[in-house]
């Protein structure tokens, strides 16, 4: 009997259920996903009141992607660090936000994870309340790595252990995986909490929906023209938020394909491997959907070599996903 089924459960306790299946468990996680999903709660509520309270349009800065800085996207910024930052399991956290990580403390002082996070992604949208959401990564470090955090992180002893989104859409949707499938829960106001409604969430394995910014296709690879002529011609449908979290939540309930190329102007795309592209290619495969970088590249066997580095992102429905890798395959 599912979960659902048997009570009201909220994120706390399903992670804490969760954690009492492995005798070896820490409760690391739980720590760090409550500490989550309190920011996420503020965050939300920011979001909801940011008219109302003024914190729209921008800082007039801009951040290390060289991209206009949001007044929401330092806040939320803050918000996390000042959550996160009092995890005591945590060595260090990376943010779209800021150039270096903030270091918390070494792997020996108890510092087991890092925390990689967009903390307000697609904040150009917020002036038009179309949704928009934090997105996280977990990642277990490397044990004795010397050096810059940037080592710590980027160490290939580093390994994703859990991944996550917020989407603070008509209502706030939590939707996170530990590695063993997908789990979706929704703020109830009215208890402050999240609470599950689906679990062991599973993405069709097709639809004929496409989402991709088609305003670029004169500098896309043709690779992607060719799939875009043949989707034309095969009755597919094109949608596109220009959120990633919106674009990549409705593709992971009702299928399709999600597509952030290359451009001419852009060889590595735009999206970020680390605290965007990584995550939401865990939780696309954990529910069971595909995502790759180029044809024949898993996007989660690319290794990344800087924290801000950018990846072109192919994920969805695995057969999407494989109609599109098939005209990639003759770039
Ligand atoms: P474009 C938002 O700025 C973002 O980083 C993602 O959320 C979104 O998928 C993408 O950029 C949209 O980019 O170039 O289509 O506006």
């Amino acid at each position: 009997m599912s979960k659902i089924q048997q009570n009201l459960m909220s994120l706390q306790s399903y992670v804490l259920a969760e954690e009492r299946e492995y005798p070896g468990a820490t409760g690391d996680f739980s720590w760090i996903l409550s500490a989550i999903s309190l920011a996420s709660k503020s965050i939300g509520n920011k979001v909801r009141r940011a008219r109302i309270e003024d914190v729209l349009g921008d800082m007039g800065d801009t951040n290390v992607q060289g991209e206009q800085q949001q007044k929401l996207d330092v806040l939320s910024n803050e918000i996390i660090k000042a959550c996160l930052g009092s995890r005591a399991n945590i060595g260090a956290l990376v943010s779209e936000e800021d150039e270096t990580p903030t270091v918390l403390r070494s792997h020996k002082d108890g510092g087991r994870y890092a925390v990689l996070f967009d903390p307000l992604d697609g904040s150009s949208n917020l002036d038009v309340s179309v949704g928009v959401g934090t997105i996280f990564s977990i990642v277990r470090l490397g044990e004795g790595v010397k050096g810059t955090p940037e080592d710590m992180i980027l160490n290939p002893a580093s390994r994703q252990v859990a991944a996550g989104y917020v989407l603070y859409g008509s209502s706030s949707v939590f939707v996170v995986t530990t590695g063993n499938g997908v789990h979706m829960f929704v703020l109830d106001n009215s208890i402050g909490s999240f609470v599950l409604v689906k679990e062991n969430l599973r993405i069709p394995a097709t639809n004929k929906i496409y989402s991709i910014n088609e305003a670029y296709a004169d500098r896309f690879p043709d690779g992607y023209r060719d799939y875009l002529k043949w989707a034309h011609d095969n009755g597919y449908t094109s949608r596109y938020i220009g959120s990633m979290v919106a674009d990549v939540h409705r593709t992971l309930i009702k299928g399709g394909v999600f597509i952030y190329p290359q451009t001419t102007d852009r060889p590595e795309g735009k999206l970020r491997y680390l605290y965007e592209a990584m995550p939401m290619s865990m939780l696309i495969e954990q529910a069971g959907g595909r995502s790759i970088a180029a044809a024949g590249t898993r996007l989660l066997d690319v290794k990344p070599s800087s924290l801000h580095e950018r990846i072109p992102v192919v994920m969805g429905s695995s057969e999407e996903v494989q109609h599109v890798e098939r005209f990639l395959s003759k770039d």
